[in-house]
């Protein structure tokens, strides 16, 4: 049966315009009226109250307050002070040649530190995936607001949401601030936020669907095994401490401490293993001085060590942690130049630490044996060296990109943590930086964008890789040290174009390599190969944003850094959990994933976002720090001599 409509009124009072000063008008006159109705005794005994009221309030706030700062803060605070006061390390080395460092000559109990409280200021709730709200796959794709509070939707419907109230409500209110100031503040913690949001989610991945695994694999829901030593739960481990995700940390802290054994028959990439595992562990070690880590870098570092059993003391690229046996790829004696001389900063630190000179020793002596080898030019190194002989192979191709790449960047590094001494090795570095400038530098048509091409027989290569991205922050890494001024102004060029190598594609996300165009009366500066379409979710640009930022201050590096994170959630988010490497960097509609988070994901490249937008240059101070390849801190050693 039709029901009659039943008619709701709604009653409105319109005020008119001024009413509201009327208003408080009347209001301040009919409190006046009361007041003088009230007899004198009446007044009296009110403001004698009101007076007490107001002392005791004054007399109690600051020692409230300070209970409470006290409270919240107590034990990251204490243990953070500690920790950037703690200096006691030992003696450096003094060249790379022979001298050794000695053990650290304080030696650290198995106490636990507390993440920084700078940053565990700005932590909310520990279920950070409220922030999130997902929506359903397929959801069509929508522009991302690069700096408002706006949703962003990702390719397959994941949906952030920045809750810009919840974070600045946590925030401590020591003093108001100015409104600019407040403003500025306020973005500061709501990128820190969408970083930590952006860890959560990739662990959330990783828990539910790989644990203790090497790697996610997000789509599928599965995981992907490399050596089978959770190789993404360790290298996330100082990236957890460093964003103040303590639960997280302690979960992952216990699985090392229950589930990581090294005694299995199995064979790891000395290189990969070096950075990422033990570079991971002492890094934990160094920065919570848990004696945990160091037993199991200890275990790892000694199982590493039959890799230099060579004719040529050039290690091998593989070896059996299980067998102790060591051995090449199955088709060449060859190992790769990066990777040969990109495991000095772990080695020379474990020796550091554990006062056992075998591992400094090993790596030095593979450094002395490149510096005075054949086959460089004008400092640039070829991609392969020969264990047996000891000599550089395949000459005459140079590239700063793949298989080259770290070898540049751990010059500059051990120069750093040794205490600047080594002067071969710096040296080294600085004649290679001059033969980049004089080989493989030019310039892209029409923005003119200065990159770094590749030689191979003479011949320029316009190719250049993603990885050659860390370029821009190792430079502008030895400016900061001292190096000519024009390494900076190098630095920031190339910054420009690792920027352009994301603008420039349909989803804002770099390819895995580029060829930029040279010629005048080209229409765009960069091609892409379809082969080299990929996306690793690859850190070495958020990497020298990081450092250009810290070094220069120049918030605009910040705002880059923020477009390319919102691209990575409009297009590589995975909404059960866990991010993805893409196909396709040139298609929005349709990116292709590829079914893997790369355990560099959670150890770098969001690490190095969340160092980005710190505004505190005491997070991982570059005056006591030096970042490994894989982005894990490792202390200068401090200059005793
Ligand atoms: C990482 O493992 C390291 O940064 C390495 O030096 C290069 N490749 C990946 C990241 O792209």
């Amino acid at each position: 049966m039709h029901q009659t409509s039943r008619k709701d009124f709604i009653s409105l009072t319109v005020t008119e315009t001024g009413s509201y000063t009327n208003g408080k008008q009347w209001r301040r006159q009919s409190c006046w009226r009361k007041w003088k109705q009230l007899s004198r005794l009446q007044r009296s005994l009110c403001l004698f109250a009101l007076l007490l009221f107001s002392i005791g309030g004054l007399a109690t706030y600051p020692s409230l307050s300070e209970h409470w700062k006290a409270l919240s803060n107590k034990a990251f605070t204490e243990n953070w002070e500690d920790l950037k006061q703690k200096d006691a390390f030992a003696d450096p080395q003094r060249s790379f040649r022979h001298v050794l460092p000695e053990p650290p000559s304080e030696k650290k109990s198995s106490h636990k530190r507390g993440p920084p409280a700078l940053q565990n200021r700005f932590q909310r709730k520990e279920n950070g995936s409220e922030l999130l709200s997902e929506q359903k796959q397929g959801t069509e794709l929508k522009n991302a607001d690069a700096d408002g509070g706006k949703p962003v939707v990702s390719w397959r419907g994941a949906v952030i949401e920045r809750d810009q109230d919840s974070v600045s409500n946590v925030k401590e209110k020591e003093k108001p601030l100015a409104p600019v100031e407040a403003a500025e503040q306020n973005l500061v913690e709501n990128r820190l936020e969408a970083v930590r949001e952006a860890f959560r989610h990739a662990w959330k991945g990783y828990k539910d669907f790989a644990w203790g695994h090497d790697e996610l694999k997000p789509i599928s829901k599965s995981y992907g095994e490399w050596f089978g030593l959770g190789l993404t739960l360790i290298d996330a481990l100082d990236t957890m401490w460093i964003m103040g995700l303590k639960k997280e940390f302690e979960e992952a802290k216990i699985w090392v401490a229950k589930e990581l054994s090294f005694n299995k028959n199995i064979d790891v990439n000395l290189f990969e293993s070096t950075i990422r595992i033990l570079g991971g562990l002492l890094s934990s070690y160094n920065l919570t001085g848990d004696s945990l880590f160091l037993e199991k870098a200890k275990d790892l570092g000694s199982r590493l060590m039959p890799a230099f059993n060579t004719p040529s003391k050039i290690p091998y690229s593989d070896v059996n942690i299980g067998k102790g046996t060591a051995h090449p790829p199955r088709w060449t004696s060859d190992s790769t130049v990066a990777e040969v001389t990109s495991i000095q900063l772990e080695f020379r630190e474990l020796s550091r630490l554990t006062g056992d000179p075998q591992y400094q020793l090993a790596v030095n002596e593979v450094m002395r044996k490149v510096h005075k080898l054949g086959g460089k030019h004008e400092g640039l190194v070829p991609m392969f060296i020969n264990t047996n002989s000891g000599l550089f192979t395949h000459q005459g191709v140079y590239t700063l990109g793949a298989r080259a790449d770290s070898y540049y960047e751990y010059l500059l590094k051990q120069w750093i943590q040794g205490g600047k001494k080594e002067t071969e090795l710096l040296e080294d570095y600085l004649q290679a930086m001059e033969g980049v400038k004089n080989n493989l530098l030019k310039k892209s048509s029409p923005l003119g964008l200065t990159f770094v091409g590749e030689l191979s027989h003479g011949q320029f290569s316009p190719k250049m890789d993603h990885l050659v991205c860390f370029l821009p922050g190792t430079l502008a890494l030895g400016a900061y040290n001292g190096l000519p001024a024009d390494h900076m102004d190098l630095a920031k060029r190339l910054m420009e174009t690792c920027y352009q190598m994301y603008v420039q594609m349909d989803t804002g996300l770099s390819p895995e390599i580029v060829h930029f165009n040279t010629h005048v009366s080209s229409v765009k500066d960069v091609d892409v190969k379809p082969a080299d379409r990929h996306n690793l979710l690859r850190p070495e640009t958020v990497e020298s944003l990081f450092y250009l930022y810290r070094f220069t201050k120049d918030k605009k590096y910040q705002q880059w850094g923020w477009e390319i994170l919102q691209n990575f959630n409009k297009y590589t988010r995975v909404p059960s959990g866990g991010y993805t490497s893409i196909n396709n960097v040139c298609d929005r509609d349709y990116p292709s994933p590829r079914d893997k988070m790369e355990s560099f994901f959670l150890g770098e490249t969001l690490k190095y976002f969340y160092l980005l937008f710190s505004d505190e240059p005491g997070l991982i101070s570059l005056d006591k720090y030096v970042f490994n390849t894989e982005a894990h801190p490792l202390p200068i050693w401090p200059n005793t001599q």
